[in-house]
């Protein structure tokens, strides 16, 4: 890779992400049904109507998968607990999840490894789902005694610790577009969650205060995004598409306010008093996590509902995905969310990767594509850095190929090959390369 740690400020961290749905094995240790298990098992959701069930069987391999971090060189593992193991039912605690987590924790600390925790990574119990999901309030509220219960439990022992993960695609994608669970297309439903998963951060912000936790934040993601012409529809679609994906969560969690481009089409369905959450929603956090991708080019389409827009990848080469690769654009991302939103609060980029249709070949994969992603995208964060954002970390997603969400296990994240039939872990060929990087 074309990049050295020490190229890096000596605190630097360089480090991979996971999720617990996405790895664990959900079927393991008393976890409750969760709506992704639902939502995979309606017709036509996920590739495959593929679920969690045994997903990497992290849940029994979790000393092998650490042992893969310590061994590449990483500083920390940025990984999720799950609401649903913890409360099966969103409410009541399972001591199995707590213990598992424990466990976890420990395993990390015994290898040097800093834990980074994130609270919501899309578990949300069917028992609240049944009950409105993020459509309801209360959701925020029993978040927030989650937020308590696992943090009374390991708070003591992690680094730091993000609320939700990607409030854009538990809202916006979940409810507007409906690729993820709970599979809706309604912009009142839309408004209502996208609403109450800021409040839900900062409920649970408040109750984390409360015990003294000083590095919390949330981390977001954002798509570099450009008109994708110069005309006039191209410009306000821009507006639009900005607003809602890069826009809305950042400025209430920053400045206590919405903006009006997203405001337009949302406002009519809002939850009553909204505007009474805002000081919670937007008390200070001590980091932002930045989730970055790819780039988006918005056009107008008025043959559509709100927002009218068409959303296009950009032109550059593509991932297994069909994201384009645009190392510049998370440059941008950080440059501007400092320059805009968070000045010097320390920043880490908290997810970036790609997926490949990786293939092992005689025990070894060749991601040639990857290799070079990542060594660019390293590259881009230096950039950032260098032009004044505060960037302190840096993890790859993910450590390990994973369920994929609505696209199964067919589109492969991991810099650690996973064969889903035997479990068996191989490490590819950008591993390899990013643990000789990033060696002292
Ligand atoms: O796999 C997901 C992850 O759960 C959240 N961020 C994006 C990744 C790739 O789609």
């Amino acid at each position: 890779m074309d990049f050295k740690r020490s190229d890096f400020p000596d605190d630097f961290i360089f480090g991979a992400a996971t999720a617990a749905y996405q790895i664990e094995g959900h079927k393991f240790g008393g976890a409750g049904s969760t709506h992704w298990d639902t939502f995979a098992a309606g017709p036509g959701n996920v590739v495959r109507a593929e679920n969690g069930d045994l997903a990497c069987d992290h849940y029994h391999r979790y000393a092998e998968d650490l042992d893969l971090l310590k061994d590449a060189g990483m500083d920390a593992y940025r990984f999720s607990t799950s609401w649903a193991r913890v409360m099966p039912d969103g409410r009541t605690v399972n001591p199995e999840g707590l213990d598992y987590y424990d466990r976890l924790v420990d395993a990390m600390l015994e290898r040097d490894l800093m834990p980074f925790q994130t609270l919501y990574h899309w578990e949300l119990p069917s028992a609240l789902a049944d009950k409105g999901g993020w459509m309801n309030r209360d959701t925020c509220h029993h978040f927030g005694d989650f937020a308590d219960v696992i943090t009374d439990r390991i708070g003591d022992r992690v680094a730091s610790i993000a609320t939700i993960n990607e409030p854009w695609c538990i809202s916006f994608l979940s409810h507007f577009i409906g690729h993820h669970a709970p599979g809706l297309r309604d912009l009142r439903a839309t408004a209502r969650a996208m609403h109450h998963v800021n409040l839900a951060h900062g409920l649970a912000t408040t109750r984390l205060r409360a015990k003294g936790v000083n590095n919390c934040g949330i981390v977001i993601n954002f798509d570099d995004t450009e008109p994708h012409d110069d005309s006039v529809g191209s410009d306000t679609a821009y507006a639009s598409w900005d607003a809602i994906m890069n826009r809305w969560f950042i400025e209430a969690i920053t400045k206590g306010t919405y903006p009006k481009e997203a405001l337009a089409g949302l406002a009519p369905h809002m939850p009553e008093n909204w505007q009474d959450d805002m000081a919670e929603i937007s008390q200070p956090i001590d980091f932002l996590g930045i989730n970055y991708y790819t780039r988006r080019m918005a056009a107008a389409d008025h043959d559509t509902v709100w927002p009218h827009i068409r959303s296009e990848e950009g032109p550059g080469e593509k991932t297994q995905m069909g994201w384009e690769i645009y190392p510049d654009g998370l440059r941008n991302v950080l440059t501007r969310m400092a320059r805009d939103y968070v000045d010097d609060l320390p920043i880490y980029v908290t997810e970036n990767g790609m997926a490949w249709d990786d293939k092992v070949k005689d025990g070894t994969v060749d991601d040639a594509v990857r290799l070079q992603f990542v060594s660019d995208h390293v590259n881009a964060t230096k950039q950032a850095i260098a032009q004044g954002a505060n960037v302190k970390g840096f993890f790859y997603w993910s450590l390990l190929d994973n369920y994929e969400w609505a696209f199964g296990y067919e589109k492969r994240f991991g810099m650690v090959h996973v064969d889903f039939d035997t479990l068996k872990r191989t490490p590819k060929a950008s591993y390899h390369a990013f643990k000789s990087a990033i060696a002292r």
